[in-house]
């Protein structure tokens, strides 16, 4: 799909708005927040004013320390202001974590990278195939004939690097993203840092917690499915510090396999699920019948029951997948 007119309509809104509302989804990941700091940043550059809105939390070590360049609530509209809202890296309202009454009344224009989604927005730039969005967001300074200063391709290069673990996840004639972002290096991103930034920081008891998850693993469907879990014990004890990326990694590096789920066992009765793929099997589709979401290949949801409700209800679930 062209989106050629999409970014068009979305220039011609940051064009005629003075004042915007960027907002990410909860939980913001480095793609996420990238996106709203490298739009807001360059929408600076053009005189304009810009709220970066973020419900956190703010546990990512990559992320920890832009803290304080966000806002945790919706500011007030100020007098005569006509405020475009920006919803970045999700399509909903309430993907963003603030309460629907909190959004002033305004034009909306969604950004995002996720297939799936309502069609909400006035205005919507929706590429499921774009690797991240920041790289959306490096389309439209490119497009508005602009280039991201040093600091904005450091930004942008490390969401695209979030979204696609490092470059591991870009699939085959992909060359254009990988174009766009040597653009990036060329502006002064960091590679080395950025890998650096990705993979360091972690705690100890993050490391104990990883070797924990992986000794609970177990094989389902000849060897196809590998399912974990962690609890609120093992927080209490070791922190709550996660490295889902490298989990799953570690996980899919297993011969044979297709898929994995990690189950996170809270205090109450509720578990929350994360999905990877590493074949055709649509994990989205399984985390939507449990009314969650998220990508193809890496999904998620939350269920209610404990961790043996909640495994013999994803067996079931995956044995259809796997006739
Ligand atoms: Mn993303």
């Amino acid at each position: 799909m062209n989106h050629d007119s999409h970014i068009a309509s979305v220039l011609k809104a940051l064009d005629d708005h003075d004042t915007f509302y960027l907002l990410g989804h909860e939980d913001p990941d480095a793609d996420c927040l990238g996106s709203q700091r490298a739009l807001g940043s360059w929408l600076g550059r053009r005189g304009k004013k810009a709220h970066l809105c973020s419900v956190g939390p703010w546990g990512r070590p990559e992320i920890f320390d832009w803290e304080p360049l966000f806002i945790g609530k919706i500011p007030p509209l100020e007098d005569g202001d006509q405020p475009l809202i920006v919803i970045l890296d999700c399509s909903s309202p309430e993907r963003t974590g603030f309460p629907d009454t909190a959004l002033p009344e305004a034009v909306t224009c969604v950004i995002d990278h996720h297939a799936a989604g309502s069609d909400f927005g006035d205005i919507r730039y929706v590429d499921p195939l774009c690797p991240s969005t920041t790289l959306m967001i490096q389309k439209l300074i490119e497009t508005a004939g602009d280039e991201p200063t040093a600091e904005e391709a450091e930004i942008l290069f490390l969401g695209f690097c979030t979204d696609t673990g490092y470059f591991r996840h870009v699939e085959p004639g992909r060359a254009e993203p990988l174009e766009a972002v040597s653009r990036l290096v060329a502006a002064g991103a960091s590679p080395a840092e950025t890998f650096r930034l990705l993979a360091g920081g972690r705690s100890l008891g993050s490391r104990k917690l990883l070797g924990r998850v992986l000794e609970r693993s177990e094989l389902y469907f000849d060897g196809r499915l590998v399912i974990s879990w962690e609890n609120w014990k093992d927080w209490r004890e070791l922190g709550s510090e996660r490295d889902s990326d490298m989990l799953y990694q570690l996980m899919m590096s297993i011969s044979g396999i297709e898929a994995a789920a990690v189950i996170r066992e809270q205090n109450d009765g509720i578990c929350t699920v994360g999905f990877r793929s590493i074949t055709n099997l649509d994990v989205s589709d399984i985390a939507r019948f449990f009314g969650g979401g998220g990508h193809r290949k890496a999904a998620g949801c939350t269920m209610s029951g404990d961790l043996h409700d909640v495994t013999e209800h994803l067996l079931q679930i995956f044995a259809d997948r796997f006739d």
